[in-house]
């Protein structure tokens, strides 16, 4: 039996369920970019708010497959939320989705539900590349063939900023407030990045809708963390056997969960912090240890992990040394960047490390190695810089850019191809293997021009990499830890 409004009722003695009517939510969040990583975090929010508020529903829409839809429409919404925590499993059906849009198919469907007054929010998971920011350049990216497309017809937009531009617009035609942008993606500041972007897309379709924008739509900043491993089949049958229902899509997670978020919204905001959220008037702080130290080690164990012949990260911090290189790493090398005490980066370090260690969660090192070239420079780059600038060792966090180096390069150290998952995965593919530390750090959309050019950053990277092709990624690792 399919999980559904009707057989909700059937699920197993112990499984959490939506503590409100849903006959009763209302929408109010359109959410693009409805992923397993929305569904297992801000969605689960949601769901404790409502029942406080039932205005707050939540209309995901996918801006590039359907196959989420597919999923959860024959669920009404509903899917299964499995956290997991060495052998302990606590299932939960979530049922704040009300419905979901496939936005090549929907579109007007979708800028229908973005324009309606009762839309208060639109947030935002469509990771990093998502946005078209040129980091190079500061803003958005006017050369990218999706942006490109949607300043010829900004009427039928395909990206986010397109998507959210015309929104915007019908609000503004019809005499409509805005509605709060909520970016939830792992971009550093990310808020400013998100208003920067969709404010100048605005204005490149119109310099009225331009101002209209820039004066009155909030973009509020966010740090959000959960590990959210992608579902396999051997989850859906565990969440089968767990519910006692069958659910084509649940999502898994860790038991942590951490959404801080910048209080500044349209109206009233919802009350997220039934859920766990925090509002705080900076988010900052927040964002930059938590992008340092969790995703600044999670890359670091991506590419060494990866070329190590691990696949999961539980795999990876497993091993002694690596245990000891992402410690170290995180204590010595990324913590003093953050300007926090020590006791508190002390504590999170530990948090993370026992995070890492969950057997439960099957969180591929491919996974994260996806699309490193959106990630490296808030991650390491950031923390090289501010290294380099305090005469500081960068040891460890250059070992890690040239284990990014060898891997986006395509081949591993051992000389097999690696189906590499990156938006200039051709550019990096084209790089001159004798000349590889040169070659990566000639490309400015990654490497800031001033951190390419230091002597120092260049010769250690090139040292790096000459270990790994020497000794192989493990023995690098146990050297360098
Ligand atoms: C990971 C993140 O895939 C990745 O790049 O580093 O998705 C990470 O699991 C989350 O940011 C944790 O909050």
């Amino acid at each position: 039996m399919r999980l559904s409004n009707a057989t909700l009722g059937q699920a197993q003695v112990g499984v959490q369920l939506p503590g409100y009517d849903r006959s009763q939510v209302a929408p109010g969040i359109v959410h693009l970019g409805i992923g397993a990583f929305h569904r297992a975090h801000q969605a689960v929010v949601v769901d404790d708010v409502l029942a406080r508020d039932a205005s707050w529903g939540i209309v995901g829409a996918s801006l590039r497959r359907p196959d989420t839809k597919e999923a959860l429409e024959p669920q009404d919404g509903l899917y299964t939320l499995l956290i997991k925590d060495g052998d302990k499993r606590a299932p939960r059906i979530i049922g704040s989705v009300v419905s979901v849009l496939d936005a090549p198919n929907q579109k007007e469907a979708l800028l229908n539900r973005m324009a309606d007054p009762a839309t208060r929010i639109v947030s935002l998971t469509v990771t990093e590349k998502g946005y078209c920011y040129n980091a190079a350049t500061g803003g958005l990216d006017l050369t990218h063939s999706d942006i490109v497309a949607d300043l010829k017809s900004p009427r039928n937009p395909a990206s986010a900023a397109g998507i959210i531009a015309e929104a915007l617009r019908r609000r503004m035609e019809a005499g409509v407030a805005p509605f709060t942008v909520l970016s939830c993606d792992n971009l550093p500041h990310n808020g400013m990045v998100a208003g920067k972007v969709f404010t100048e897309f605005a204005e490149a379709v119109d310099g009225r809708l331009g101002r209209w924008v820039r004066e009155n739509v909030p973009f509020p900043g966010t740090m959000i963390d959960r590990i959210v491993p992608a579902t396999t089949d051997a989850d859906r049958a565990e969440v089968a056997s767990l519910v006692g229902l069958e659910d084509a899509w649940p999502v898994m997670g860790e038991p942590f969960l951490q959404w801080v978020v910048e209080d500044k919204f349209v109206g009233a905001r919802p009350p997220l912090e039934i859920g766990g959220a925090e509002f705080v008037s900076d988010v900052a702080p927040y964002e930059r240890m938590k992008l340092r130290m969790l995703n600044g080690t999670h890359s670091s164990m991506a590419y060494l992990g990866y070329l190590s012949g691990y696949e999961f990260i539980a795999e990876v911090i497993a091993n002694g040394d690596f245990l000891r290189f992402v410690s170290n790493e995180l204590n010595e090398e990324i913590a003093p960047t953050l300007g926090m005490g020590k006791a508190q980066t002390d504590a999170y370090a530990g948090q993370l490390v026992e995070r890492y260690s969950n057997t439960a969660m099957k969180h591929r090192t491919y996974q994260i190695a996806m699309d490193g070239s959106q990630k490296l420079p808030q991650r390491l780059l950031g923390t090289i810089a501010d290294r380099l600038t305090a005469g500081a060792p960068i040891e460890r966090l250059s070992l890690a850019v040239a284990a990014w180096m060898v891997y986006a390069h395509g081949v591993d150290l051992k000389g097999k191809p690696i189906p590499v998952q990156d938006p200039m995965a051709a550019e990096f593919a084209a790089i001159d293997p004798a000349r590889l530390v040169e070659g990566y750090l000639a490309i400015d959309r990654v490497f800031p021009r001033e951190l390419a050019g230091n002597a120092v950053f260049r010769e250690t990277v090139e040292k790096k990499v000459e270990l790994l092709r020497e000794v192989g990624a493990l023995e690098a690792v146990r050297r360098t830890a």
